[in-house]
């Protein structure tokens, strides 16, 4: 905890909020907020949007492994950024359009099972890895946005 508020006071020394609203969790640069309800991917997104953040993109194994200790105590399978509805195969994430450079496949994934798997979950029975599922699913859903700037009025 000390440690924690030593590194809190060095970023809102350098000018970078250091707190996530409630609900949302801090980690690294990063707050994150994990869904109770299940939407489809696309209705996951816009929720996001609407509190100003995207679907979640994992890009280190750290950030993987922080996602998976937040998803153990909640179950349930969770949509990420990613997806690969504009080109099949060419995984990106949706907010950036970047490829997916750190990328975490279950054995046998991406499959694009019956031609139609074009968007990205992790958790459930896949725990840590990740999965392509129909957009079209319904499940839960990860929120990202980064620590910003403190609006100095
Ligand atoms: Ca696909
Ligand atoms: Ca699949």
């Amino acid at each position: 905890m000390f440690y924690y508020v030593l590194i809190c006071l060095f970023a809102c020394f350098q000018n970078i909020v250091c707190q996530c609203q409630n609900g949302w969790i801090h980690n690294s640069t990063s707050c994150y907020y994990f869904s109770d309800n299940t939407k489809t991917w696309d209705t996951s997104s816009a929720s996001c949007q609407a509190h100003h953040a995207e679907l979640a993109v994992i890009e280190t194994n750290e950030e993987n492994m922080f996602i998976w200790s937040e998803m153990t105590k909640l179950g349930g399978f969770f949509w990420l950024d990613g997806t690969d509805e504009f080109s099949e195969g060419q995984w990106e994430w949706a907010s950036t359009g970047e490829p997916l450079d750190y990328s975490n496949w279950f054995p046998g994934e991406p499959n694009n099972s019956n031609g139609q798997e074009d968007c990205l979950l992790t958790g459930g029975v896949y725990k840590t890895f990740w999965n392509d599922s129909p957009c079209s699913n319904q499940i839960k859903y990860i929120c990202e946005k980064k620590l910003e700037n403190p609006v100095i009025g």
